[in-house]
């Protein structure tokens, strides 16, 4: 919106011409975000606490968690308006990258809203149908990827990691591909998030990886240089991530060790979702498996450990999965547990950036 009210009048007073620059919006949507959590989050969280939307607890989690029963949930609520606010002012408006992002970010958590809010009504901690849930998010993917396929300019192949002759085209199979990221996305995000800070974090450091991705695809002498695709308008793909990374940091602030507030299924549902998308928009998909490698871990921890346990009737490889229990229960504090994956997840997205030379 500022850069459709303000930047025209740069022709009479030049100092608008600096909403033209995706650094100087980017920066700002970040601020913007933030301060929007910071300022409107202890009323979100007080707000919650009168409607009793609390975290119920499972008894057969870690003991540590029990004393977390009744804390605030569905923060993802706040995060989202900070994102879609942001978004919305500093953008490009008609650049359409801009409003599918917006579709997976508010249709996700929308999802994840309905699954907490029915926890909440319900009071247990199983929401509805994970058959339902499931068919919802690949139905909104579908879309989106159906979308990129019509779109002519979209290019169909994808990045391989290391190797920048090796660019397979995937034809329709990029609607299944592209599907499947945000899907997975979504749900790794989703399974993560299970200790304080333990789901931002890492996703903070994502946004912020994706942010120079975007900038670096958006800008033709700086795609040229790095030999990456250059995609029109992926510039204000940055000022989304930049949006997402402010409002994060203002989650973070609450969510941080001991939390105030829990996302809820409402933002890691979205969260993740954004991450899948703006993977497959920026056109550096197989590199989110590195730079969100927490994310496939935790994953992956959960596909072993209920396969095992199914195969062998009752057996475990970990002590108990998502990995992050396995740790808790090995005697970690649990900040401790968490800062030690946010260092793991800054060194990903490092590797993940270095790839781009490393080719
Ligand atoms: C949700 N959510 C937390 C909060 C958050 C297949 C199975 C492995 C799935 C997995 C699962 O359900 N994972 C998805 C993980 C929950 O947090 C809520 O959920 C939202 C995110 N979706 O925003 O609203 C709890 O996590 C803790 N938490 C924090 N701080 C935060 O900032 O401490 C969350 C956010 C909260 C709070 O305690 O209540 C969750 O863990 O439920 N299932 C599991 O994770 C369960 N694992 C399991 O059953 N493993 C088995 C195998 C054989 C399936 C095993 O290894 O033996 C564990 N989770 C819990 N208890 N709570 C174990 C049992």
């Amino acid at each position: 919106m500022i850069y459709h009210l303000l930047y025209p009048l740069h022709t009479t007073i030049s100092f608008f011409n600096v909403f033209r620059y995706i650094t100087f919006r980017t920066i700002f949507a970040s601020i913007t975000a933030l301060l929007i959590c910071l300022v409107i989050g202890p009323w979100v969280i007080r707000k919650l606490q009168e409607m009793q939307i609390g975290q119920q607890i499972r008894e057969d989690g870690p003991q540590s968690h029990l004393t977390k029963k009744g804390t605030p949930t569905m923060g993802g609520v706040l995060i989202i308006f900070a994102v879609v606010f942001s978004t919305l002012l500093w953008t490009n408006l008609s650049i359409n990258y801009v409003w599918l992002i917006l579709l997976v970010t508010v249709g996700y958590g929308l999802i994840g809203f309905v699954d907490d809010y029915s926890k909440f009504t319900g009071k247990s901690s199983r929401g509805i149908s994970s058959k339902v849930r499931l068919i919802a998010e690949i139905i909104i993917a579908l879309f989106v990827s159906v979308i990129l396929y019509l779109k002519p300019e979209f290019n169909l192949q994808i990045t391989v990691p290391f190797f920048k002759t090796i660019l397979p085209d995937l034809g329709w199979g990029y609607i299944l591909f592209s599907t499947f990221i945000i899907v997975g996305a979504a749900n790794a995000v989703n399974l993560t998030d299970g200790l304080d800070g333990l789901a931002i974090g890492p996703a903070i450091i994502c946004f912020a990886a994706y942010l120079l991705f975007a900038y670096f695809a958006g800008n033709v002498k700086v795609a040229y240089y790095l030999r990456v695709a250059h995609i029109s308008g992926a510039g204000e793909l940055a000022v989304f991530c930049g949006a997402l990374v402010g409002a994060g940091l203002g989650f973070l602030w609450f969510n941080a060790y001991p939390a105030e507030i829990f996302m809820g299924d409402v933002g890691s549902l979205s969260l993740g979702g954004a991450l899948g998308t703006v993977a497959i928009l920026t056109k550096q998909e197989i590199l989110l498996a590195i730079v969100g490698g927490i994310f496939v871990v935790e994953t992956f921890s959960v596909i072993f450990q209920v396969g095992y346990f199914k195969m062998t009737g009752g057996k475990r490889i970990l002590r108990m999965a998502p990995l992050h229990h396995h740790f808790e229960l090995k005697g970690w504090a649990e900040p401790k547990v968490i800062v030690r994956f946010w260092i793991i997840s800054i060194l990903l997205a490092l590797m993940a950036i270095s790839t781009l030379k490393l080719r």
